[in-house]
């Protein structure tokens, strides 16, 4: 394990609240292990403006994890062993966390999820509102149950009672765009969850001509003003990628989240490296795709103190 970024669970996990407090509008982007965590956490550029720009968080998503594990993103990976995970990437890094809970199973299971996550020092979780065990949302062809929306608000409550810090915010996912129930159903929940004990709201589409995100956007825009309740929104972009981050908090959202592109650019990689060994006979050619030994050693650690 990395030394690197040590934090202590309690120093982090208000850290995603702070920002959201400050006004901040912030990027995550996706880990599925502990490396892609540190990579994820390391990542940065000199902005356009010459400020260094980087990620401000870490996803830890449900369907990247399954899919390192080769395993269909059904909620299929023991509750325990997604902590396992948790745990490894929160060890390996130091940005604030935000962890997909999936549904969380029913209430009980998500009180331990909640508590669980708070004491590994996550910032955010975010829970959907869909039917145990959920489906994965960007599949084509899939059929989505959505939950009874005041008996998930209730959960959501009962997940917020249930830690001690006071530091870690849960966020209602609706899942209505997903599940083809629409915009109106999508509101109607909005309406609710603003009105609950969730900090915030997620919206999910899988529209790529984003026409539906905005419209929900600027529907919610409208909700936010008539029902005086101002919680951030947060978007996963996967599908109508051609938005840029900018515009999206231009035009009301708080947090964007990139959601499975380490997962997906470590495929290509992987396939590309596999390839090209076999076509030379040797791997010297694969050498300009992959990182060499002393940068590994150096981000990771070689242990040889
Ligand atoms: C995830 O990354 O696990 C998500 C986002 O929940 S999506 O896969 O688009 O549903
Ligand atoms: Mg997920």
């Amino acid at each position: 394990m990395t030394l690197k970024h040590r934090i202590l669970a309690e120093d982090r996990r208000g850290l995603l609240k702070a920002m959201l407090g400050e006004g901040r509008k912030l990027r995550a982007i996706e880990a599925h292990n502990p490396l892609s965590g540190l990579i994820g956490n390391e990542a940065a550029i000199d902005g356009p403006d010459g400020a260094r720009k980087e990620f401000d968080a870490l996803w830890l998503s449900g369907f990247t994890c399954a899919s390192s594990r080769a395993l269909p993103d059904v909620e299929l990976a023991r509750q325990e062993r997604k902590l396992e995970t948790i745990e490894e990437i929160a060890a390996a890094t130091d940005k604030p966390l935000i962890a997909d809970a999936d549904t969380g199973g029913d209430k009980l299971a998500f009180r331990y999820l909640c508590t669980r996550l708070e004491a590994l020092g996550v910032s955010l979780i975010i829970v959907e509102d869909k039917v145990f065990p959920k489906r994965t949302s960007l599949a084509a062809g899939v059929q989505h149950d959505l939950e009874d929306p005041a008996a998930f608000a209730a959960k959501i409550g009962t997940g917020k009672e249930a830690m001690l810090s006071g530091d870690v915010l849960i966020f209602a996912r609706i899942e209505s765009l997903i599940a083809g129930a629409g915009l109106d159903d999508a509101l109607m929940r909005a309406r609710i969850y603003l009105d609950s004990p969730a900090d915030g709201i997620v919206i999910h589409s899988k529209d790529k001509t984003g026409e539906e995100i905005f419209a929900f956007i600027d529907a919610f825009n409208a909700l936010r003003h008539e029902t005086g309740i101002d919680k951030p929104l947060l978007c996963i972009p996967t599908a109508y990628n051609f938005v840029h981050d900018t515009e999206l908090f231009e035009r009301g959202v708080s947090v964007v989240i990139h959601a499975n592109h380490l997962l997906r650019a470590a495929f290509l990689a992987m396939e590309q490296a596999c390839e090209t060994i076999l076509r030379a006979d040797r791997s010297r050619e694969a050498d300009d795709i992959c990182v060499d030994l002393p940068r590994l050693f150096d981000l990771i650690g070689t242990g040889g103190k």
